[in-house]
């Protein structure tokens, strides 16, 4: 099923729980806006090169639109649309002042040159430029790009509309980024897995760990749970897929890549195959890379007791919980509320950028954790009132929020 039938669905279901007038429900799952744009940029070589670029604003009932901008080949209108809804909620299921947006370009930014990148991406802000802006889309980074990324584009919207620092969030720290942003998504995700387990009673010291991806949010992730005495038995990038039963030492790790090594190629752990890591013995899951990783065939065998999506839509909707992994009794926190932390940060940089002011490190921590534990109350409240699991506590947390923000404004055109 693809991404963007599966958030619907999710959608109208919390609105059925929710018992949403359905001229209402209709309303707010047709996206504000969808931009579609030509990108064409001469290659180093001479040669034309041509892209398709993308930006879905999905809703601005609650504030300005959010989302970041990928680039990645499989990058579509209807994946950048459900990522676009899926922002709403999520803006929406931490209490942010934000509506959600997401944008892309169908590109493989390993294949081009850093100056043909940032061709690439100006050619892009020319385009849309006019539709983005700090009160009304604010783009991020997200797969295939980053904070280089996102000052180029600040360089762009800059020469049309005046210094704009807020115009993205995810920018160099010297550009007016926040400082803990670049950790922010691992982090989050971490006090999420903080939040469940201290829900069943547990915490992550003692607990086994599988986590798939080793880029920014699964490092992230790692170098935090390793930390906090959580025991990393399996972990997995693009390069391949290593174990080791008594825990991975994930500061070497990080060094060992730091170094310009790869993670398979790492001496702490032994080889295993990729495909083994999602139905590895463990007791907390993590995917932290891919969507629709975790689909029927894969997860009947699944051994975790609790993932954590820190991907967007890793899994697949037939194996989601309501139809095998709650018989399985697998917990599952979902993605809108567990990958939360990163745009939490940003909305902490963008408020930082308004004021003109910059937070210490520790505050951009703490009032991330206060903001994880809040919304992983309210949807907890969510669950114990609907009796639903979850993934629906958070759905019906994020679409009751848009919906009394959409009623309150009105329907007058
Ligand atoms: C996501 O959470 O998937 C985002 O794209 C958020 C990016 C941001 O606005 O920080």
């Amino acid at each position: 099923m693809n991404s963007l039938v599966a958030t619907s669905r999710n959608f109208r279901q919390a609105a059925r729980i929710l018992g949403l007038d359905s001229k209402l429900e209709k309303s707010l799952l047709i996206p504000f806006r969808e931009i579609k744009v030509e990108c064409s940029i001469p290659r180093d070589d001479g040669s034309l090169a041509s892209f398709v670029g993308f930006r879905v604003q999905h809703d601005n009932a609650r504030g300005p639109m959010k989302g970041g901008i990928r680039y990645h080949p499989e990058v579509d209108l209807d994946e950048v649309n459900a990522l676009a809804q899926l922002m709403t909620w999520k803006t929406a299921v931490v209490d942010i002042p934000y509506g959600g947006a997401k944008g892309g370009i169908g590109c493989s930014p390993r294949d081009l040159t850093k100056s043909e990148l940032e061709r690439l991406t100006r050619v892009f802000t020319q385009k849309i430029h006019d539709l983005i802006g700090t009160h009304t889309d604010v783009p991020a980074p997200d797969m295939g790009t980053n904070a280089q990324t996102m000052a180029w584009i600040l360089d762009e919207y800059s020469k049309f509309h005046g210094h704009s620092p807020a115009v993205v969030t995810g920018k160099p720290i010297d550009l007016g980024g926040s400082l803990g942003r670049e950790a922010a998504t691992g982090r989050g995700v971490v006090f999420a897995t903080d939040a469940l387990l201290g829900d069943y009673g547990k915490s992550i010291q003692g607990l086994t760990f599988a986590i798939q991806g080793f880029g920014n949010v699964g490092s992230w992730a790692a170098k935090l749970i390793h930390e906090s005495g959580g025991k990393i038995v399996a972990i997995g990038d693009v390069s391949g897929t290593i174990r080791n039963p008594n825990g991975l030492d994930i500061h070497q790790l990080l060094k060992h890549k730091a170094e310009g090594g790869v993670l398979k190629d790492f001496t702490g752990g032994d080889a295993m195959d990729p495909d083994e890591l999602l139905v590895h013995e463990c007791d907390v899951l993590i995917p932290c890379a891919l969507g629709g990783v975790l689909n029927r065939e894969k997860m009947l065998p699944v051994k975790a007791k609790y993932i954590i999506e820190a991907a967007n839509h890793p899994t697949d909707p037939e194996a989601d919980e309501v139809k095998i992994l709650s018989k399985k009794g697998v917990v599952v926190l979902p993605d809108i509320y567990a990958n939360a932390g990163g745009v939490t940060v940003s909305y902490f940089e963008w408020v930082q950028n308004i004021q003109g002011f910059m937070w210490h490190e520790e505050k951009v921590n703490s009032e991330l954790q206060r903001y994880m534990k809040t919304a992983f109350r309210n949807i907890k409240d969510m669950c114990m009132s609907h009796g639903c699991n979850l993934r629906m506590g958070a759905f019906t947390l994020g679409v009751s929020r848009v919906a009394r923000a959409t009623l309150l404004r009105g329907w007058e055109a």
